[in-house]
């Protein structure tokens, strides 16, 4: 069954009036006939709606901070921030100093009542100090959650003595949960302290070899970086630095020498890009590493950008070599997910990166959304080379490239423009509103009601999304994905990643477990009690 205005209607009815009215701007049904259809993102969350969504902490140090491997991340206050941000998120590491690899360490000053109302600077200066003298890393970050804002504690301060006394980098980011409406706002917190802080401060005058790239917005979520550098490095491509999985304080240092920036994640990252590209006048480029198609057209995209036919010939050559390795070990998962639909409900980039996968297996997505992208992400843009953002960054253009070709590293001429403005074709990576079919519906922000009533009514044969609310289809008898941290699995990246998520999803599908569930709703009361006669 489809949703139409009706239908919507009846379901927003539930709410409060003021909370319909809300909630309304939050939905779309897609109709392309409708002309561009807008949506309100990135606003609060009203109280009380039970949202996925996180907070600018999680946003800043789980999220872009936290996966730099040879850093000790330490979380400034008590310990239920730091704890279920540990590990949970899935981005893996291995470091080429195994002495220097941070990351299974849980470490957080576990602010007591008194730090509270004595202050907690002192707590956070010993324990730095016990930091450098314990584990000896390259550099240390501090990240602040709800309570060291509320009480004051200028963490600045203490880093700053920190790092006159120890002489290594060690900064400070303020990123108090309740700042900003989600994750987004610790992002954007991220970027700028590592901007300032860490990125540029290398040695490397040069790019190192021929083609050198950095990744931003890959996090190395079930190995997700490690499949996609192995095809770049078969292709030629000089991974610099990736940002952050798997990244770590020294390649950073010098990420500014790269010649080109790929933005896989553009909602967490893309500060960074446009700094560098305003710093540095590193273009950049976003790709699409989800997906065989996607991954093939980025692939291409790269090597039209530095539009040398020798790597355009081998990407080419590679993409080859992987097709013929994946495409037979595709065909029995396509039958198996033929016909299928799915939710596809992630944080940001997410949200519209998997839907080309789920279509080439032939799962269609009928309701898709993201948590916390803002309209941008929605909206699409026009796929335009040479154009500067405008000021609330409605119209990014997909390859970013400042009109003064003076600026960059690889010098761009105005003809090669013209002609890659043509070869460069970029249409998965518009945003959600265009990748999505028509009758399809889009939620920002979805809550658990609205989950439930939208599962109801569209009965989808699979559910992505995360943790929250992951348990809700279970209970309804419907098998769910983890599209954030892939349920123990990946690398869903790339080529092989294709096939892990093909193999994982087929057996969800066929798994008989469901033949065993009866949800409770249909043997048991919901309630149970006695009336009793007055
Ligand atoms: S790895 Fe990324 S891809 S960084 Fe971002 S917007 Fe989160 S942690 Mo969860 S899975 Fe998700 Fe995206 Fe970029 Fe991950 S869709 S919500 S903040 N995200
Ligand atoms: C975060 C991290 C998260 C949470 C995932 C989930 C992740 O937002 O703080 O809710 O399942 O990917 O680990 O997005």
């Amino acid at each position: 069954m489809a949703i139409d205005d009706k239908t919507l209607e009846a379901i927003l009815n539930e709410f409060p009036a003021k909370v319909k009215r809300s909630r309304k701007k939050h939905i779309l049904i897609k109709n392309s006939d409708a002309g561009p259809q807008e949506i309100e993102a990135n606003t609060r969350t009203i109280p009380g709606i039970m949202t996925n969504r996180g907070c600018a902490f999680a946003g800043c140090k789980g999220v872009v901070l936290g996966p730099l491997k040879d850093m000790v991340h330490i979380v400034h206050g008590p310990i239920g921030c730091a704890y279920y941000s540990w590990m949970t998120r899935r981005n893996k590491a291995k470091s080429e100093d195994p002495k220097k690899n941070f990351l299974s360490y849980c470490v957080s000053t576990d602010m007591q009542e008194s730090d509270i109302v004595f202050g907690g600077e002192k707590k956070l200066a010993r324990m730095i100090d016990d930091v450098v003298e314990i584990f000896n890393p390259n550099a240390i970050t501090i990240s602040a959650t709800c309570p060291v804002g509320l009480i004051g504690d200028d963490i600045n301060t203490v880093a700053r003595l920190a790092r006159e006394k120890h002489g290594i980098n060690i900064t400070a980011y303020t990123c108090e949960g309740y700042k900003g409406v989600s994750q987004s706002a610790g992002h954007h917190i991220a970027n700028n302290g590592l901007m300032e802080n860490i990125i540029g401060q290398g040695e490397l005058e040069e790019p190192p070899a021929k083609y050198t790239i950095n990744i931003l917005g890959e996090y190395n979520i079930g190995g997700d970086s490690w499949e996609v550098e192995r095809v770049l490095k078969e292709i030629g491509y000089h991974v610099q630095a990736v940002m952050t999985g798997n990244g770590s304080y020294e390649d950073l240092k010098n990420a500014h020498i790269a010649q080109l920036n790929l933005v896989q994640c553009h909602r967490s990252i893309n500060y960074i890009a446009s700094m560098l590209e305003t710093k540095y006048g590193t273009p950049w480029l976003k790709v699409n590493f989800i997906g065989i198609r996607a991954t093939i057209e980025s692939l291409r995209n790269m090597a039209q950008y530095f539009g040398d036919e020798a790597l355009i010939k081998k990407t080419e050559e590679v993409i080859e070599k992987e097709l013929m390795e994946i495409e037979p070990q595709l065909e029995p998962y396509k039958k198996i997910c033929q016909g299928k639909t799915t939710f596809c409900f992630v944080g940001g980039s997410r949200g519209h990166h998997y839907q080309g996968l789920y279509g080439e297996l032939g799962i269609k997505t009928v309701l898709a959304g993201y948590e916390f992208a803002h309209r941008d992400d929605y909206e699409g843009r026009e796929v335009i080379p040479n154009i500067k953002p405008d000021a609330d960054s409605k119209n990014i253009p997909d390859l970013h490239v400042l009109p003064d070709e003076n600026r960059y590293r690889l010098k761009i001429p105005a003809e090669r423009m013209e002609e890659l403005k043509k070869k460069i074709p970029l249409s998965y990576y518009a945003g959600m509103n265009t990748t999505m079919q028509d009758g399809s519906i889009i939620v920002d922000d979805l809550n658990h009601y609205e989950t439930e009533e939208f599962i109801r009514i569209l009965k989808p044969d699979i559910f992505s999304s995360g943790i929250k609310d992951k348990y809700i289809p279970h209970k309804m008898g419907i098998p769910s994905k983890q599209l954030h941290n892939y349920d123990y699995s990946g690398p869903y990246a790339g080529f092989r990643g294709a096939v892990n998520f093909a193999r994982d999803v087929s057996m969800s599908f066929i798994t008989p477990a469901w033949n065993f569930i009866v949800p409770p709703w249909k043997d048991k009361p919901l309630l149970e009690g006695s009336i009793e006669q007055c």
